[in-house]
């Protein structure tokens, strides 16, 4: 396997090299734990924890290390331990708002395609996937629609049709990934080292999905109860998996409520204008301070943003990050 393969290019490895040169190593975390993450690196996967410098300095949760960043690793001499120094800048992030909870809650980094599935039995449902195409549009990845279990349905071109009058312009795919129908049409997502993410409600077929794509039973999949036809939560852990022939998968674990969320919404205050600035960063984990391309300070420079506004908004997103922990 080559680093490349699970999605690192020559343009990280350059904006690298500095901390290359003090010692640190690149790696993708593919897991996430209560204590700790797995991050594979190019020679090998290892757990590693964050620095308490780095959970410090995060401005809120999703901040922090999730499944599909980019991090700067040091490895300890000796005990074949590893931190994580630095989360690297996003190119995209999937975030919602975690369930009961006023905080933001990272579900997927560096997603380039999200794959929104959905099935006939049960789950298909237009308002739903409404919000989730928003989700996406949020997070700077591409959408696509699949339409799962295309075989437990008479009118999939009828379906197919309705998805199409909300999502105009977005892909959609019919497919069965219990007997891979389909498949080969959608694995072009994943050319050019892509990473694709998985959403959509509990047993649609994410983890089936999943296992076709990487041509194993890698993920348990959960027998649908007939009554209702609600998965249980098999999948419990997101997890980054690469595929044999590049390009890597996260699968998430279903999703029953889809808040978005918008940075500053627990602030007590109204920054809906730099949060819908903040839409345009170039890194969706942008702290407004010294990031390229970050449309905020643009927009200070402009004259049409108050830049005490906005350290008033910073800060208090700091604050709120040290209270959610
Ligand atoms: N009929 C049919 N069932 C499927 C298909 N894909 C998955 N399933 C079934 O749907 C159930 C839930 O699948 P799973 O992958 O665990 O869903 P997840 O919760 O989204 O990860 C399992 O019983 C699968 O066998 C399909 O294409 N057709
Ligand atoms: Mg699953
Ligand atoms: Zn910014």
């Amino acid at each position: 396997m080559t680093f490349e393969a699970l999605g690192w290019s020559g343009e990280r490895q350059a904006d690298f090299a500095v901390r290359a040169a003090a010692g640190l190593i690149p790696g993708r975390v593919v897991g996430e734990h209560r204590s700790h993450f797995r991050v594979a690196t190019e020679a090998i996967e290892l757990s590693a924890e964050m620095t308490g410098r780095l959970r410090n300095a995060a401005v809120q949760r999703s901040d922090l290390a999730g499944v599909g960043d980019f991090v700067a690793l040091r490895l300890a001499t000796g005990d074949g331990s590893a931190s994580i120094e630095e989360v690297l800048p996003r190119t995209s992030a999937l975030v919602r708002k975690a369930s009961g909870e006023e905080r933001p809650q990272l579900l997927a980094a560096n997603v380039d395609v999200v794959f929104i599935v959905t099935a006939p039995d049960g789950d298909f449902n237009l308002p739903r996937l409404e919000r989730l195409l928003t989700l996406v549009a949020d997070s700077g990845a591409a959408p696509v629609i699949v339409l799962n279990k295309s075989d437990l349905s008479d009118d999939v071109a009828g379906m197919t049709g309705e998805i199409t009058t909300i999502a105009p312009g977005v892909p959609v795919h019919a497919i069965g990934a219990r007997s891979g129908d389909g498949i080969a049409e959608i694995e072009q997502y994943f050319a050019g080292n892509r990473t694709v993410g998985l959403i959509g409600s509990s047993g649609v077929g994410k983890s089936t999905l999943t296992n076709q794509f990487l041509g194993r039973a890698a993920q348990a999949t959960q027998e649908v109860r007939a009554h209702d036809s609600r998965g249980r939560h098999t999948t419990t852990h997101r997890q980054l998996f690469l595929r044999p022939h590049g390009g890597s998968i996260i699968d998430t674990p279903g999703m029953r409520g889809v808040e978005r969320w918008l940075p500053g919404n627990d602030s007590g205050g109204n920054f809906d204008d730099i949060q819908t600035l903040a839409l345009e960063c170039k890194f969706s984990n942008c702290r407004h301070e010294a990031e390229p391309k970050c449309a905020v300070r643009a927009a200070v420079a402009r004259g049409e943003l108050d830049a005490e506004r906005v350290a008033g908004y910073v800060q208090r997103a700091r604050e709120t990050k040290s209270s959610a922990r």
